[in-house]
């Protein structure tokens, strides 16, 4: 667990946001010596330790503080609080600052062909997705009865492959959706990459003095490239 001396950051091994939080870590001064293959890097200049895993895992390790700093997209973060706090396990957390990066869109999108006057359209329907957290809060906001079909990818194959109705998928430039034969109706939620703490248990001083030498050269970083 996060008692150890050293502060643990999780950040995506390798993935959209792999580089750009590594790229924020060295601008902010913390070098690193990060060997492709290996789970743990260790800074070489500060008690710092980077946990190298899936996204899917940071949210986790932040609220079961088993890390202390993570860096997760909100698409990502949302919707594993909500599936944490179903299942009634810790989904507390702080978030440090929102990113410049990783921004995209979690939208439901329908076949050209289909007839969409609305939200009503998608009454009785299945919706695949990987967010079935949130895509469900939004139909409960929207009081329609619809379902979500959980698929951890291609998602957007399954109207063609007759496993869903519609679908509800991030996006950002579009050009998925349009060579898919899908149209964007509904935007449900707009994401950006975070830098998250831990919010349940004590942490020592020397950890929190860390973080609060660090957290204003990130804010620096942030304002030079605005
Ligand atoms: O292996 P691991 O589990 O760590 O990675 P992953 O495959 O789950 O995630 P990854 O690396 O694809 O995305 C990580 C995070 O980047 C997401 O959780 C978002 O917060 C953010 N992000 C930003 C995106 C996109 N933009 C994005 N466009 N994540 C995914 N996409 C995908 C989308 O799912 C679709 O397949 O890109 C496609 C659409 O892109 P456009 O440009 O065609 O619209
Ligand atoms: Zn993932």
């Amino acid at each position: 667990m996060s008692n150890s001396k050293r502060l643990r950051i999780a950040v995506q091994k390798s993935g959209r946001l792999s580089d750009d939080s590594i790229a924020l870590l060295k601008a902010i001064g913390i070098k690193l010596n990060i060997r492709d293959r290996l789970l743990i890097a260790h800074s070489t200049n500060e008690p710092i330790d980077l946990l190298r895993v899936r996204d899917d895992d940071i949210p986790g390790l932040v609220m079961d503080g088993v890390v202390d700093l993570g860096f997760i997209g909100e698409n990502e973060l949302e919707e594993k609080s909500l599936e944490r706090k179903a299942a009634g396990k810790p989904f507390e957390y702080e978030t440090l600052r929102r990113l410049d990066y990783g921004g995209c869109r979690l939208s439901i999108a329908v076949p050209n062909e289909m007839e969409y006057q609305g939200i009503e359209s998608l009454e009785g329907k299945e919706v695949a997705t990987t967010y079935p957290y949130l895509l469900e809060r939004y139909f409960a906001e929207k009081g329609i009865n619809a379902k979500a079909v959980m698929l951890t990818g291609s998602v957007e194959v399954a109207p063609r492959a007759g496993v869903a109705d519609a679908i509800c998928d991030l996006v950002s430039t579009g050009a998925t959706l349009e060579a898919n034969g899908l149209v964007e109706k509904e935007e449900i939620f707009r994401s950006k990459a975070v830098l998250i703490k831990r919010a349940g248990g004590e942490m020592s001083d020397e950890k929190l003095a860390l973080i609060n030498r660090l957290m204003p050269r990130v804010d620096g970083v942030l304002l030079a490239k605005e």
